[in-house]
């Protein structure tokens, strides 16, 4: 089986050697954003250096490399998810981007009033809010699978709550602000069998694990490629092509045109349809060389490595007087959500930070998470492939002496 090379890992991401306040830096604000390393870089400048130019609309040499760069970063990501095709694949800014399309597209084309969509107590606000909109204009209505105390989903309501007016279940695969996996492929089947549609919010799985869009069965899956390594400002969303093709477009504009005259428009085949405009080019060739890099380390061994990591950090944290881990699932990656006593979340994040320690602090998107566990906000190191123990004894550190400020 394949294992991390730390060593060989860290050198690769050019970000980790930079010092704050006097002190090696200990990035844990992974969930919200990944460092990118080195190939991913040289990817996005190569293109500005080597070929700028638009894609799909030159037959200059420049704008073929690009569109050959860019297609190719296409059938990465298709192969990545193990998609049926790459027209299944269609770029977007991020995984925000990616549930509007379907809120849009989907949601205001096919859903009525009456209609019932499901979602999680745990979702970011992005897998909340859209949904929220849509029900307002079309009347639909908003059902809530709520979780217990150690963050892990209801199944038994999941089922309650799963009725025939369920026409589509949107669910977080990895929560960002607890870390607890959800089943969701037992779920995706759970809601076929009524005759719902399951879209798979994955912007935190895609870093953690291996996704195979084919097993799951999911009918749509979101995630950005900024938490994959990759650049900010791009983002995949996948869905089964029979479902893009009903679809109308979301966006309007170039690119995703067939022939447009004043009298009709008709619109371009799968995956152009929906990517109006011109796309963040080298924002995508940087996500191809990230789904490239991701697979050279090898998701067996990513797993391994976070799930020690995740042991380690979970009793050097509990050992900490008073903490107060939120989010304890059986299943869970490698994010710690605390709250210390008499301490508040920015204070700790201000402090740790004078030790050169990254963690996010504040509710993460994620208020009815907060709200079921009556706190303000959270402290969350997240953790991923190139952490080490000797960075949680860091964070560990740091909370001690937070500890005797506040106490
Ligand atoms: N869904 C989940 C589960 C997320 O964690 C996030 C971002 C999003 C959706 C939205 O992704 P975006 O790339 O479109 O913004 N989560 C976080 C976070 O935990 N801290 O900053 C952003």
């Amino acid at each position: 089986m394949k294992t991390i090379d730390i060593r060989k890992v860290r050198r690769d991401f050019p970000n980790l050697r930079v010092k704050v306040h006097g002190k090696p830096l200990v990035y844990f604000d992974n969930a919200a954003t990944t460092f990118k390393p080195r190939p991913v870089i040289e990817a996005v400048a190569g293109y500005y250096q080597e070929y700028t130019s638009n894609v799909h609309r030159g037959i200059h040499e420049l704008s073929e490399k690009a569109t050959a760069a860019y297609e190719g970063a296409r059938d990465k990501v298709q192969q990545f998810l193990n998609a049926r095709g790459s027209k299944e694949i269609i770029f977007t800014r991020g995984t925000t981007e990616s549930i509007n399309l379907v809120a849009y597209s989907y949601g205001r084309h096919f859903l009525k009033s009456g209609d019932e969509i499901l979602i999680s107590e745990m979702e970011h606000h992005s897998n909340i809010v859209p949904w929220q909109m849509l029900c307002e204009e079309k009347g639909c209505v908003l059902k809530v699978i709520p979780f217990n105390d150690q963050g892990e989903l209801s199944y038994e309501e999941f089922e309650k709550l799963l009725t025939a007016k369920t026409r589509l279940l949107s669910i977080v695969y990895i929560s960002n602000s607890l870390g607890t996996v959800n089943p969701v492929k037992k779920m995706i089947k759970a809601a076929h069998g009524r005759g719902a549609l399951v879209l798979v919010d994955a912007a935190q799985a895609v870093s953690h694990r291996a996704i195979d869009v084919q097993d799951l069965d999911c009918d749509f899956l979101a995630f950005s490629g900024h938490k994959l390594f990759g650049p900010t400002g791009t983002g995949v969303l996948y869905g089964k092509a029979q479902l893009l093709d009903a679809m109308p477009p979301f966006h309007g504009g170039g690119d995703m045109i067939s022939s447009v005259t004043f009298q009709k428009t008709t619109y371009a085949a799968l995956p152009y349809k929906f990517e109006a405009g011109t796309p963040h080019v080298a924002g995508v060739i940087g996500l191809g060389a990230a789904v490239d890099y991701v697979l050279s380390v090898g998701f067996n061994a990513i797993e391994g490595y976070e799930q020690k990591l995740l042991e380690y950090g979970t009793k050097a944290l509990s050992a900490v007087p008073g903490l107060k881990l939120i989010g304890t699932a059986k299943e869970k990656v490698s994010i710690l959500s605390f709250v210390l006593p008499n301490a508040h979340a920015h204070d700790i994040g201000t402090l740790v930070n004078d030790e050169g320690v990254a963690i996010r602090t504040g509710h993460h998107c994620t208020q009815p998470v907060m709200k079921h566990f009556g706190v303000p906000a959270t402290s969350r190191a997240s953790l991923t492939f190139y952490n080490t123990a000797e960075e949680i004894d860091a964070l560990v550190k740091a909370l001690r002496k937070v500890r005797e400020v506040f106490s």
